[in-house]
């Protein structure tokens, strides 16, 4: 991409109405822009990052057996009456009436309409269990939406559901999520913490949220610091392996503000592991039985009796995620933005020196671009005359993790190269491709 014909709408300064880092920054390089309160447009900076996430989500789904899907945005009320959920869910839920005159909503979630789906085919527990998710808008008319994109109206979400014919076939299905997260997140480079949780307008009594540190978090949290090194390593698809897996998790004390007990808290934890910070939940996942299973009818022969299918769902906030990822990863000090390698933006910037009536370091700059593009590295060159320190600062800001700069520095077929936040040293773009190429593994 040649940052001339790109859509990257920088602004100069940070905008007032951003209150937390990743908001500020979103707006600043031109990731997102606001269309009314909470909602946003993801210009190609922020949707590149959203897409490389959602594609890492999806492929930890797959991973462990579930069924992409993709079911609409716009639902009927008819399934929400019948689980029971159409009054409670109360004003977050956007309704709307079409030109018959019926009552449609904007999904919030997809309990209902995943159950709907389920029954009308599947009849026999020979066909369990059934892992099935779709990646799809959401809105949820919040009261104060907040921070951007973390706490919006309308979002982004995986959201995955499991069909089984026992609690015992449906708790393997949830430890299968609960391992998908780990390693989910795992891969975006972010350190989640799974924490007992409460269950809210979703229900069931069996909960985790995986939960990221940062201070600007809107979840109050209590953990033991141990857990940092439960490893999910070598665990297998297995009932028992999973099950050992969570009980892992499990035996450290790690709980967000509802579930908050003090005396717990201090009685069982050493003072020297004791944690009490602020998170952002990126995902949660929930096992809840026959809660919309029984008042829905959807049910399976089994040994000629009709069983009603138990159920789980498992959230991941794709869209969240970018902000959470800007949290958890930015510099504050030298103001640099670190994305994770498989997510950044742009994995490298080619940054010449471009002075008027000389088109030597433009044309160097474009014979790299092309080369690096034939190594499969994605690649931005700043082919504009803006002067060179200006540049520098653009890309530390926007985050592009390696940097070639063709200046004074850059000699013969040697170029100046640095990995953001450290020292350049001069290389030769073949060792330039290897290091980035190594990197990306
Ligand atoms: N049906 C369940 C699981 S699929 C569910 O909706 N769970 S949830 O309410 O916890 O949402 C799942 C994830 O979506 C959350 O963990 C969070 O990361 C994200 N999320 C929820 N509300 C918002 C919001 N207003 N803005 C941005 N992301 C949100």
């Amino acid at each position: 991409m040649l940052f001339s014909k790109s859509f990257i709408p920088i602004l100069k300064n940070n905008p007032s109405e951003a209150v937390i880092k990743s908001h500020q920054l979103m707006l600043r390089v031109g990731m997102i822009k606001q269309s009314s309160a909470g909602i946003y447009s993801w210009l190609p900076l922020g949707f590149k990052v959203m897409k490389k996430i959602e594609q890492i989500v999806r492929e930890e789904q797959d991973r462990i057996g579930v069924q992409e899907i993709l079911m609409p945005t716009i639902q009927s009320s008819e399934i929400w009456k019948e689980s029971g959920r159409y009054e409670d869910y109360g004003e977050e839920m956007l309704r709307i009436k079409d030109r018959q005159n019926r009552e449609m909503l904007y999904g919030p979630t997809n309990e209902e309409l995943i159950t709907d789906i389920f029954r009308t085919s599947i009849k026999s527990y020979k066909s369990l269990p059934q892992l099935l998710y779709h990646i799809q808008w959401k809105f949820r008319d919040e009261l104060r939406p907040r921070f951007g994109i973390m706490r919006c109206r309308e979002f982004f979400m995986k959201d995955a559901y499991s069909f089984d014919l026992n609690d015992e076939e449906a708790i393997f299905s949830y430890n299968k999520f609960f391992l998908s997260y780990l390693r989910t997140f795992q891969r975006l480079e972010l350190s989640a913490i799974p924490m007992a949780a409460d269950t809210g307008p979703i229900g069931g009594n069996l909960s985790h949220e995986f939960i990221i540190l940062a201070e600007t978090g809107e979840s109050k949290i209590y953990t033991d610091k141990r857990i940092f090194d439960v490893s999910s390593d070598n665990t297998k698809l297995e009932k028992k392996s999973l099950n050992d897996l969570r009980k892992k998790y499990e035996t450290y004390y790690a709980v967000t503000d509802e579930k908050f007990n003090k005396s717990d808290f201090e009685k069982n934890i050493p003072e020297k592991f004791r944690l009490s910070t602020k998170g952002i939940e990126v995902g949660h996942i929930f096992y809840f039985g026959d809660k919309y299973s029984k008042p829905m009818n959807a049910s399976v022969d089994y040994q000629g009796k009709k069983e009603f299918v138990k159920m789980g769902s498992y959230g991941v906030g794709v869209s969240r995620l970018v902000g959470a990822i800007i949290e958890a990863k930015y510099d504050d000090k030298n103001e640099i933005m670190n994305w994770p390698m498989s997510v950044t933006p742009y994995e490298c910037a080619v940054i010449p020196l471009i002075n008027k009536n000389d088109n030597l370091n433009l044309e160097k700059a474009l014979n790299i671009y092309k080369y690096l593009s034939e190594k499969k590295i994605d690649t931005i060159v700043d082919d504009t005359d803006e002067n060179f320190s200006s540049k520098i600062k653009k890309f530390n800001f926007i985050g592009i993790p390696f940097q070639i700069m063709i200046g004074k520095k850059s000699e013969g077929d040697l170029f100046e190269f640095k990995e953001i936040g450290k020292d350049s040293k001069n290389l030769s773009i073949e060792d330039i491709v290897k290091i980035i190429i190594n990197k990306k593994k």
